[in-house]
């Protein structure tokens, strides 16, 4: 699949400091040291609805992510996938009447129409689950041979038992676990099961549902967690440096794919931090397709918002925080977009040699976007009030909001 065009992402004078980030599985902070190529893997959408500010959000802190390396002179190895066959998709393709195939083409399509309005840079690999399905049914076809997967009325089942890792992840509980489980996609209740927590990997054909030939599994679809993990194995390889997602893929999905893929490679562990984005709430409610509480990218870029004051609103909260979306969180950021705008169309004004080290400083600082903006805001008030005569610094600020925040000024 392709993904969007990339902007460019200019060069900085020095070099950035190494990432700092908060790891779910350990809890803590870790520095990230990749090599030359650092190596991420973002979950991508289920394209059945418009990309909301809660997408947007989390593909924001994947993007900065990137943005710190690519500011340390490392190249950037960044896959992410398209669940573009799921239940949800499905169910509202037959709720809407309309082919899930042409679904799910239209909203992959204004969800790349998105993230190119919001310079958000894109995956090398952008990877669908319908084309994945090759490269799964091979390593589903392993784990049941080596007895980490078992059969159920035709189903397959991952056996979590199997992985002495299994739960590192998350660190949930098990009833935690098991709640989640049952919310977000799983069956704990299904009869038959080994553990009621074993994810599906391969769902056998249904009546009246898309199936692909599986080899030995017989005909069926590929279960969620491990379509993510043969991509990301395939063209990120295991200890790749980062697994990256919105918080409510801890549990089970990145549980789950971590397992998958230690499982498959005897190899610990398969990420070397599982970060998470905050939850994007409207209205007091997370923002999510399903309880349709949305507030579309595209639909405020058809009223006229410009995208930069979208990132803007976004680059306001902290990536971790949960946060929620306001008519008032928009409005400051298109009069941030404004004072920026205006400060940086002075001839000169005064040296942002040392804003640049605050910026790096704050995004290597587990990504700390407010205090980033908080330095820039007070060049800009500096600039504004007249002071100094540097008729470098306007372009150096523009080139550091673009390189490290993804804001054309
Ligand atoms: N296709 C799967 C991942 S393989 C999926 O979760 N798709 S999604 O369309 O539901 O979500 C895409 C990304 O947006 C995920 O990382 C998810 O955690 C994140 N996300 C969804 N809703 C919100 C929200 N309200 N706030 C922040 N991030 C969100
Ligand atoms: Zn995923």
């Amino acid at each position: 699949m392709h993904a969007w065009p990339a902007s460019e992402v200019p060069a900085l004078p020095g070099k950035g400091r190494d990432l700092r980030i908060h790891d779910t599985a350990t809890g803590g902070r870790v520095t990230l040291a990749p090599g030359p190529v650092a190596r991420i893997y973002v979950c991508g959408i289920t394209p059945y609805d418009a990309t909301h500010m809660g997408h947007a959000a989390t593909y924001n802190a994947f993007d900065l992510v990137q943005r710190v390396w690519l500011d340390t002179k490392r190249q950037v190895h960044y896959v992410q996938n398209v669940t573009d066959v799921d239940d949800p998709l499905l169910e509202r393709a037959i709720r809407d009447g309309i082919d899930w195939v042409g679904l799910a083409e239209r909203e992959t399509a204004l969800f790349r129409e998105d993230m190119t309005a919001l310079r958000m840079l894109p995956p090398q690999h952008y990877i669908g689950a319908v084309e994945a399905i090759p490269g799964i049914v091979p390593l589903v076809e392993r784990l049941r041979d080596s007895g980490a997967a078992y059969e159920l009325e035709g189903d397959i089942y991952f056996s979590v038992d199997a992985d002495p890792h299994f739960g590192q992840v998350s660190n949930y509980t098990t009833e935690l676990m098991r709640h989640l489980s049952a919310e977000r996609g799983g069956d704990p209740d299904r009869p038959g099961k080994k553990n009621p927590l074993d994810p599906m990997l391969w769902m056998a054909a249904r009546e009246g549902e898309p199936s692909w030939d599986g080899a030995s599994l017989g005909p069926g679809r590929p279960g969620w967690h491990i379509e993510c993990v043969a991509i990301a194995l395939d063209h990120l390889g295991m200890g790749f440096d980062v697994q990256g997602g919105g918080s409510d893929l801890i549990f089970p999905h990145h549980e789950m794919g971590a397992s998958h893929a230690q499982t498959l490679t005897g190899e610990f562990p398969m990420a070397k931090a599982y970060v998470h984005a905050g939850m994007v709430a409207l209205d007091g409610e997370k923002m999510s397709k399903s309880r349709g509480n949305l507030v579309f990218v595209s639909k405020l870029r058809r009223d006229g918002v410009d995208p930069a004051a979208i990132r803007l609103a976004l680059l306001s909260h902290r990536y971790r925080d949960d946060w929620e979306w306001t008519d008032q969180v928009l409005q400051d950021a298109v009069e941030r977009l404004g004072r920026w705008r205006a400060a940086v169309s002075r001839p000169d004004g005064p040296s942002a040699d040392a804003l640049v080290e605050e910026l790096r400083e704050a995004l290597s600082d587990d990504l700390d976007t407010p205090t980033a903006l908080a330095a820039v805001d007070r060049w800009a008030v500096l600039q504004t009030a007249g002071g100094g005569t540097d008729d470098s610094a306007p372009g150096l600020v523009s080139r550091a909001v673009d390189a490290l925040l993804g804001v054309a000024l």
